[in-house]
C-alpha cells in the first residue's frame, strides 16, 4: 500500500505535501525563504509563514534569488528563494547560476505544472520542463514527486548545496506534489536531518609538508585570501597563519576585511609591486580566474617562475590556469590547521621584501590621501568615497554592498573593510543588479546596517526593490552614485537621433523613488552632504536613498577592466 493515498480516517492525524516541506526545511535549519508568490505556491508561502519561517516577499524573483544567494554566503546554510513555475523559475535561475559560479549554497525551489502535461508538452499553464534547464546551470537538480520523498529531496539538496565546494541546487516541486495527504506520524518518521553536512576535509599530510617546503624556500611570498576563505568562518586561523608566516598578504574584493585592512601585512595598496615581484604566490580559497589576469600577463611579471601553493576544496581547481606546485586539497580550516602544526620553527620572509612592500604601500596611500578629501562640486568618485571611507571607518559593522563599473571599482580600492563578510559585491561574473537583493538579505542575515554603494545603472537593475526594504522596514541606506550613464554621462549618438546607449535621464531624482514607500529620500551634491546623510541613515535605520550626484565625465569605460573590451580595427571616421 502506497502511504499517499487517500485516507481513510479523515479525523485521524494527517499532513501533507505542504508541511512535510515546511518541516523538512526548518529540521535543516533554514529560518528565511526569499520568495515571490504564485500559482502553485502561493499556499506554501503562506503556511511557511504561518509556521514560523520568516518570508521575504520581493517584487522580482532575480532579487529574490540573489538575496537568497548572498544568504548562502554569509551562514553557510543554503538560501533558500521560492518561486512559481516557468517564468519564475527562470527569473530565479540566473541567480542560482551566479550561486553556482561564485561557490555559494542555494536552493531554488519553483513550482512546476503537472508532468502528464508538461511531459507530453499539451501546454499546462506555465509549462516547462524544469529540471532539464535547470541541470547544466547548477550543482544539482532534484524533483521530488511523492510526499513520502520530500524527507529526502530536501536533505538531499541541502548536503549537495554545502558539501564539498558550495553552490547552488534546483528543487523541482510539482503542484500536485503539496496536496498529498499521509498520516502524520508516518510522514514525520520520513523527515531527515541531515547531519554534518559540510564534513571536514583534510589534505595528506604529505601534501602539507610539501606546501611548507614551497612556502619556506620562497624569497618574496606573497598570500591572496579569496571569498572562499572569507566564507569558510575561521576567521581566527586565517590571521593567526597570516601572522606566523609574516607573509604579506593580498585580499580579493570580498575577503577584504578578512583580516582588517589596516593590518601590518597587507599589500592591497602595492598589489603591482606584490604581483609582480612575488617568487611564490600561496591561493587560500582563490581562483586564479579573470580576476587575477590566470596568473599570468604583465601584471604577474612573465615571464615568471612563480610557484603556487593552492588551498582549495574542489580538487579540479588545481593547475586550472598555472601549474600548481603544492596543492593542498580540503577544507580552510582544516589545511591551515595542519599547516600550522608544521610551522613550528618558521622564519619570517626576508625583510628586504617585506619593507619594500610596506614602503610602497605607505607611498600609495599618502598619494591618494589628497584625492580623498576633495569638497568638490559637483562631486567626483574620490570626493564622494572619501568621505563614505570615514563613515565605515566608524561602523565596523555595517555592510558594504557595491556594485556598478566606475562605482565599483573605486569603492573597493577607497574604502576600507575592517571586519569579515563585510563587503559584498557582484562576485565572479561581474554581474549587476545583485544590489537590492543582496543588500535585503544582509540587513535580514545580521541585523546590520547595510549601506549599498550603487553606480546608476546598477541600481536600475533591482530598484524596484526598495518598496521591500520599506515594506521590512529594513536598515538599508542606498547610496546611488548618479552619473547620469553607464562609465560616463557624457556620450551623444553621432547620428543625432537617440540618446547614447550609454546615457541615462540626465541628474534623475532616485530619492523620489524611496520617498514613494514612507523612506527617506535626499539629493547629495557635495561630500558634506553625502556624508551627513549617510551617516543620519545608518543612525537612524530608517530606509533612505541618497541620490548622490556625481560629475558625469569623471567616470571611466568599464571602470578598471576596459582593457576586456574587444576593439575594431576600422578606423573610427
Ligand atoms: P575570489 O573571487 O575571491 O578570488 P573565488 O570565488 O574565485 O574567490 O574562489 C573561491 C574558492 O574557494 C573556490 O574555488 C571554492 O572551491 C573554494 N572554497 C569555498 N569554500 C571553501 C572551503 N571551506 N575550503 C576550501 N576551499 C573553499
Ligand atoms: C547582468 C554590463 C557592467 S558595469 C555596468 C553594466 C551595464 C553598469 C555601469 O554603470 P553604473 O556605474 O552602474 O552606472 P558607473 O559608476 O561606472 O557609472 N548586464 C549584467 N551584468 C553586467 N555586468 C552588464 C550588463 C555592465
Ligand atoms: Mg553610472
Amino acid at each position: 500500500m502506497t502511504e499517499t493515498s487517500t485516507p481513510t480516517d479523515p479525523q485521524g492525524d494527517l499532513t501533507d505535501g505542504f508541511h512535510l516541506i515546511i518541516d523538512a526545511l526548518k529540521l535543516n535549519g533554514v529560518e528565511t525563504v526569499y520568495h515571490v508568490p504564485g500559482i502553485p505556491v502561493t499556499d506554501l508561502g503562506r503556511m511557511m509563514q504561518a509556521e514560523g519561517l520568516r518570508v521575504i516577499s520581493f517584487r522580482h524573483e532575480s532579487n529574490a534569488g540573489n538575496a537568497a544567494a548572498i544568504a548562502g554566503y554569509l551562514t553557510r546554510k543554503p538560501g533558500v528563494c521560492l518561486t512559481v513555475s516557468a517564468p519564475g523559475f527562470l527569473n530565479g535561475l540566473v541567480a542560482l547560476s551566479h550561486a553556482t559560479t561564485n561557490c555559494w549554497p542555494m536552493i531554488l525551489i519553483s513550482g512546476s505544472s503537472e508532468r502528464e502535461i508538461v511531459d507530453l508538452q499539451k501546454g499546462d499553464y506555465e509549462e516547462m520542463d524544469q529540471l532539464a534547464i535547470a541541470k547544466p546551470l547548477c550543482k544539482a537538480a532534484y524533483r521530488i514527486l511523492r510526499a513520502e520523498d520530500i524527507g529526502i529531496g530536501i536533505a538531499r539538496a541541502v548536503r549537495a548545496a554545502v558539501s564539498g565546494r558550495p553552490g547552488g541546487v534546483y528543487l523541482d516541486l510539482p503542484a500536485s506534489l503539496m496536496g498529498q495527504v499521509m498520516d502524520a506520524a508516518a510522514g514525520a518518521k520520513t523527515l531527515i536531518e541531515v547531519v554534518d553536512p559540510a564534513p571536514a576535509q583534510f589534505p595528506a599530510q604529505a601534501a602539507v609538508d610539501r606546501a611548507l617546503d614551497v612556502l619556506s624556500s620562497a624569497r618574496k611570498p606573497l598570500i591572496i585570501l579569496g571569498k572562499g576563505a572569507a566564507y569558510a568562518q575561521c576567521d581566527a586561523l586565517v590571521r593567526q597563519f597570516v601572522e606566523t608566516s609574516g607573509i604579506p598578504y593580498l585580499a580579493m574584493s570580498m575577503a577584504k576585511g578578512l583580516l582588517p585592512d589596516d593590518h601590518g601585512q597587507y599589500a592591497g595598496a602595492a598589489r603591482s609591486l606584490a604581483l609582480k615581484d612575488s617568487d611564490c604566490v600561496m591561493l587560500i580559497g582563490a581562483r586564479l580566474n579573470w580576476l587575477l589576469s590566470h596568473g599570468r600577463g604583465k601584471q604577474w611579471g612573465e615571464p615568471h617562475g612563480k610557484r603556487f601553493v593552492h588551498i582549495d576544496i574542489d580538487p579540479k581547481e588545481m593547475d586550472s590556469n598555472q601549474p600548481i606546485a603544492a596543492p593542498l586539497v580540503g577544507d580552510i580550516e582544516s589545511c591551515l590547521t595542519m599547516l600550522l602544526a608544521g610551522m613550528g620553527d618558521w622564519s619570517a620572509p626576508d625583510a628586504a621584501w617585506t619593507g619594500a612592500i610596506a614602503d610602497k604601500a605607505a607611498a600609495n596611500v599618502a598619494r591618494m590621501g589628497a584625492r580623498l578629501m576633495n569638497n568638490n562640486v559637483p562631486m567626483d568618485y574620490h570626493g564622494a568615497l572619501g568621505r563614505l571611507k570615514s563613515v565605515f571607518a566608524d561602523h565596523p559593522d555595517a555592510i558594504l554592498v557595491n556594485e556598478g563599473a566606475n562605482t565599483l571599482d573605486f569603492a573597493r580600492s577607497i574604502i576600507d573593510m575592517s571586519k569579515p563578510r563585510k563587503r559584498l559585491d557582484v562576485g565572479t561574473w561581474g554581474v549587476m543588479g545583485i544590489g537590492m537583493g543582496t543588500a535585503i538579505a544582509a540587513a535580514v542575515e545580521t541585523g546590520q546596517p547595510v549601506v549599498a554603494i550603487e553606480g546608476d545603472s546598477a541600481f536600475g537593475f533591482s530598484g524596484m526593490e526598495v518598496e521591500t526594504i520599506c515594506r521590512y522596514g529594513l536598515p538599508v541606506c542606498v547610496v546611488v552614485f548618479n552619473n547620469s550613464g553607464i562609465y560616463r554621462g557624457t556620450d551623444t549618438d553621432p547620428t543625432g537621433r537617440d540618446p547614447a546607449p550609454t546615457v541615462f535621464v540626465r541628474e534623475a531624482q532616485y530619492d523620489l523613488m524611496m520617498t514613494a514607500f514612507g523612506g527617506a529620500g535626499v539629493t547629495a551634491r557635495s561630500p558634506d552632504d553625502l556624508e551627513q546623510a549617510v551617516r543620519a541613515a545608518i543612525a537612524s535605520r530608517r530606509p533612505t536613498l541618497v541620490n548622490a550626484i556625481i560629475d558625469p565625465s569623471t567616470g571611466t569605460e568599464s571602470g578598471r577592466i576596459g582593457n576586456l573590451n574587444p576593439q575594431s580595427v576600422v578606423k573610427k571616421k
